[in-house]
C-alpha cells in the first residue's frame, strides 16, 4: 500500500505539471485536469494494468478518456510513467509536438483514444468492454478474462445525449469490465452545472443497471477502496461518481482560492495566480516542470510491480497459446490488423437484386469467413440487411459474448462509437448498419474514426429518394455529398480519410465489399439501395470498380456522348443509352462507385475513362454536386441531373417519374446537349 501522503504528492505533481503546461502554451484547459488529478494517479500508480516495455500488449487495460480537454491531466499523468518527456509536455499545444491540443490516439503514447467531443471518449470505453468478452469468448484466452476497461467521463460527458445510449447499453450488456469515474465538479465552461442540470446522475445510472458508488473524487483512500469495490462487482458496469473541486490547490494572484471557479475551465491561471498555486502545490513557479523524487520512486516502484504483472499475465497467455496454436496464430493475426483472407467465390448474387440485399448475401459469407468481425444494427437489422450477418450467429447478451452480432437498438451515435470502441480496442472488425439518411446521427462519430484511421464499416441503405412512401424525412438528398467530403479530406498519412462506395448493382456489391474489407487503414462506407436495379450489361468487368470509376461493358467507340453516375442511377444511364443508341447516338457509361477513390488514379486513367472536352451527362439521385466534378474540362454543354428539394412522398416509381430519373428522361437531357 502507497502511502496517501506520496499519492497527495503525486498528485499535486500532476497539478503543477498540468497548469504549467496550460500557462507555458498560453492555452489550455487547467480546471478540471487539476480537479481530476487524485483519480488517475491513483488508478495509474495502484491498479491500471499495462506494460511498461509493450504498450500494445494485447491483455492491458485500457483507459479511454472522454473531456479532452482535460488533455493536460493525461499527459501530466503519462509523463510520469515515462511516455512523454517534461520537455514535450512543456511544449503542449505547439507545432509538431505530441502534446497536441486534445489527445490523439496513440497506443505507443499511452493515449487510447483520439478525444474532444464531449460524450464520444466514454462510448467508445463501452465497445472496447464488448470487445474485450467478445475477445474473451472467442479465443478462450485468458487474458481478456483479466482486462479492466476504465473510462473517464466529466459533466459535459454526462449532459450528452449519448451518454443515456452509452449506459443503455453497458447496463443491459452487463459489462462488468467496465468502470467509468465521473469526474463531477459541479463546473463546466460557462456556468455551475446546476445551471444546466438537475438529475439524480447516481439513480439514473442505477436504473440503467450500474454499480454506483458516490465518493470524495479527490480523496485517494476514497478512490482506492471504490476502485476495488468496483472491480469486484459482478454481471454490472461499474460508476465512480468523485465529487471532485475544479482547479484544486489554484490560488488567484491576491492569494485568495481560485478553487470551483468556471475561469479556470480554459484559460491559463495566468501570472500571479499561476505562481501562487504552483507554490502552494509545493512547486517552484520558476521551475515547475519537474517530478518529485518520491514521485518517480513511486512509479519507479509500479513499474517494478507492473513487470511481475505483465510476467505472470504473459505466462498463462503462453500457456494457453501452446494448449491453441491455431487460435493463438490467428489472434496474432487480428491485432496486427491484417485484412482476413475471404473467398468471395462462395458469395452468389441474385440478378437485378437491391444492392442492401446484394450487401446481405456478402455479410452472410463475412459471419462465415471472418470469425473476429462483428456486426452491429441500429434496430434495423431486417432492413438494412445486416440480418445476412445475425441470420448466420447471434446477438449478444448478457453473459454470453458467445454470438457476434451487436443489437444497439436505436442510437446510431451510440452504435457508431462503440464500433470505434471495439476498434480501438483491436483484434476485432467492426462493422455497423443503418438507414443512410440517419447517418446525419452518425456523422461526428465518422468524423472520428476517419481522423483516427480506423476500419470501421458503415453500411446505409435506403441511399435514396427511392424510400418513397416514407416521405422527405426518410430520403436522403445530401447525404452522400456530405459523405463524399470524407473522401476529399485527408488523413494524417495524406490518404482519404474515408473510403465510400456506392455500388451500382448486386455483382458491383461484392467488390465494394470486398474493397471494404481490404481497408484496414481508413474507415469505409457503403451507401446501398432499398429497391431492384438491373443488372449492368453482360460482360461487365466489375474488378475494375476497385479503381473508383470504370466503363460499363457494351459502351460504344468512340462516344458521342459520356453518361457518369454511381449506383442505381447508372442502369438509369444504361436505359436511356438504348433508346439514345436507337437515334445512332454512341454513349459510354461510367460508373463511379467511389470518386475519392477514382481522383487517386493516374491522370491517363481518368483520361481514358471521361476524356477532357467530352460532353459530359451525370445524373444522381442525390444533389448535382455529387457529380460536378465531372464537369470540370468537360464541353460546356455537359450537366447534372440531381436533385435540389428534400424529396416528396410517394411510391417511388411515381417519384422516377415525377422527378426525371428515367431512361426517357436520360433520352431528352442528352438529345438537349447534342
Ligand atoms: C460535443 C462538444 N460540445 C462542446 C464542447 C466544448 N466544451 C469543451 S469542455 C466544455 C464544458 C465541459 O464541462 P465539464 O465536462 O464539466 O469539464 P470541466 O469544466 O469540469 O473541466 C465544453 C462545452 C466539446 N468539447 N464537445
Ligand atoms: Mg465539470
Amino acid at each position: 500500500m502507497n502511502d496517501i501522503k506520496v499519492l497527495n504528492h503525486a498528485a499535486d505533481n500532476i497539478r503543477i505539471l498540468a497548469a504549467s503546461a496550460v500557462e507555458k502554451a498560453k492555452s489550455g484547459h487547467p480546471g478540471g485536469a487539476m480537479g481530476g488529478a487524485d483519480f488517475i494517479n491513483v488508478l495509474y500508480s495502484e491498479y491500471l494494468n499495462y506494460d511498461p516495455e509493450n504498450p500494445t500488449w494485447v491483455g492491458r487495460d485500457r483507459f479511454y478518456l472522454d473531456p479532452g480537454h482535460m488533455a493536460p491531466m493525461l499527459y501530466s499523468q503519462l509523463c510520469l510513467i515515462g511516455k512523454y518527456s517534461l520537455e514535450e509536455l512543456a511544449n503542449l499545444r505547439q507545432w509538431g509536438s505530441p502534446t497536441t491540443g486534445h489527445p490523439e490516439f496513440d497506443i505507443t503514447r499511452g493515449v487510447e483514444n483520439t478525444s474532444g467531443p464531449l460524450g464520444q471518449g466514454h462510448a467508445f470505453a463501452v465497445g472496447a468492454a464488448i470487445a474485450a468478452k467478445f475477445l474473451a469468448a472467442h479465443t478462450g484466452n485468458p487474458t481478456f478474462e483479466k482486462e479492466t476497461i476504465y473510462a473517464y467521463i466529466s459533466d459535459g460527458g454526462v449532459q450528452e445525449e449519448i451518454s443515456q445510449g452509452a449506459a443503455r447499453i453497458a447496463g443491459t450488456l452487463g459489462l462488468d469490465n467496465l468502470i467509468m469515474f465521473y469526474d463531477s465538479n459541479d463546473i463546466q465552461l460557462s456556468t455551475e452545472t446546476k445551471e444546466v442540470m438537475n438529475e439524480d446522475t447516481a439513480m439514473k445510472y442505477r436504473a440503467l443497471g450500474w454499480d454506483v458508488q458516490e465518493i470524495n473524487g479527490n480523496d485517494a483512500a476514497q478512490i482506492r477502496t471504490a476502485i476495488e469495490k468496483a472491480k469486484a462487482v459482478k454481471g454490472k458496469p461499474a460508476l465512480i461518481i468523485g465529487k471532485c473541486i475544479m482547479g484544486k490547490g489554484a490560488l488567484k494572484d491576491d492569494g485568495s482560492s481560485y478553487e470551483r471557479n468556471c475561469k479556470t475551465h480554459g484559460a491559463p491561471l495566468g501570472g500571479d495566480a499561476f505562481k501562487n498555486t504552483v507554490k502552494n502545490l509545493g512547486g517552484d513557479p520558476e521551475n515547475p516542470f519537474q517530478i518529485f523524487d518520491d514521485v518517480k520512486a513511486l512509479y519507479a516502484k509500479r513499474a517494478e510491480e507492473l513487470k511481475k504483472i505483465a510476467a505472470e499475465r504473459y505466462a498463462e497467455e503462453k500457456a494457453w497459446a501452446t494448449a491453441n496454436p491455431e487460435k493463438a496464430a490467428q489472434q496474432a493475426d487480428w491485432f496486427a490488423g491484417k485484412a482476413p483472407k475471404i473467398d468471395w467465390s462462395k458469395c452468389v448474387q441474385k440478378d437485378n437484386d437491391a444492392t442492401r440485399s446484394a450487401s446481405a448475401a456478402c455479410l452472410s459469407v463475412l459471419a462465415e469467413q471472418v470469425p473476429n468481425m462483428i456486426c452491429a444494427s441500429a434496430d434495423l437489422s431486417n432492413s438494412d440487411k445486416t440480418d445476412g450477418f445475425l441470420k448466420k450467429t447471434h446477438a449478444f447478451k448478457a453473459g454470453d459474448f458467445s454470438g457476434a452480432f451487436f443489437q444497439a437498438g436505436v442510437a446510431e451515435l451510440t452504435m457508431a462509437c462503440c464500433c470505434i470502441g471495439m476498434s480501438l480496442h483491436g483484434g476485432v472488425i467492426p462493422a455497423c448498419g443503418t438507414f443512410f439518411v440517419f447517418s446525419d446521427y452518425m456523422k461526428p462519430a465518422v468524423r472520428m474514426a476517419a481522423l483516427m484511421e480506423l476500419p470501421v464499416k458503415f453500411v446505409w441503405t435506403h441511399d435514396a429518394f427511392r424510400v418513397g412512401e416514407d416521405g422527405p424525412t426518410h430520403e436522403p438528398v445530401e447525404q452522400e455529398a456530405q459523405i463524399r467530403l470524407m473522401e476529399k479530406l485527408k488523413n494524417h498519412h495524406g490518404e482519404n480519410s474515408c473510403l465510400v462506395l456506392r455500388p451500382a448493382d448486386a455483382k458491383e456489391t461484392t467488390v465494394a465489399w470486398a474493397m471494404a474489407m481490404e481497408n484496414m487503414r481508413t474507415p469505409t462506407a457503403l451507401i446501398l439501395s432499398r429497391q431492384n436495379i438491373q443488372n449492368l450489361p453482360e460482360g461487365n468487368d466489375y474488378e475494375q470498380a476497385r479503381k473508383g470509376g470504370y466503363i460499363v461493358a457494351g459502351s460504344d467507340e468512340n462516344p458521342d456522348v459520356v453518361l457518369v453516375a454511381t449506383g442505381s442511377e447508372v442502369s438509369t444511364l444504361v436505359a436511356g443509352a438504348e433508346l439514345l443508341r436507337k437515334d445512332g447516338v454512341k454513349v459510354r457509361i461510367v460508373s463511379v462507385p467511389s470518386e475519392g477513390v477514382f481522383r487517386c488514379q493516374p491522370a491517363a486513367y481518368q483520361q481514358s475513362i471521361v476524356p477532357a472536352g467530352a460532353k459530359v451527362f451525370g445524373m444522381t439521385a442525390g444533389l448535382p454536386v455529387n457529380l460536378q466534378g465531372f464537369l470540370i474540362g468537360a464541353a460546356p454543354e455537359s450537366k447534372v441531373w440531381g436533385l435540389e428539394s428534400f424529396g416528396f412522398s410517394a411510391p417511388y416509381k411515381v417519384l422516377d417519374e415525377k422527378l426525371g430519373y428515367t431512361a426517357e428522361n436520360v433520352y431528352k437531357q442528352v438529345k438537349a446537349m447534342l
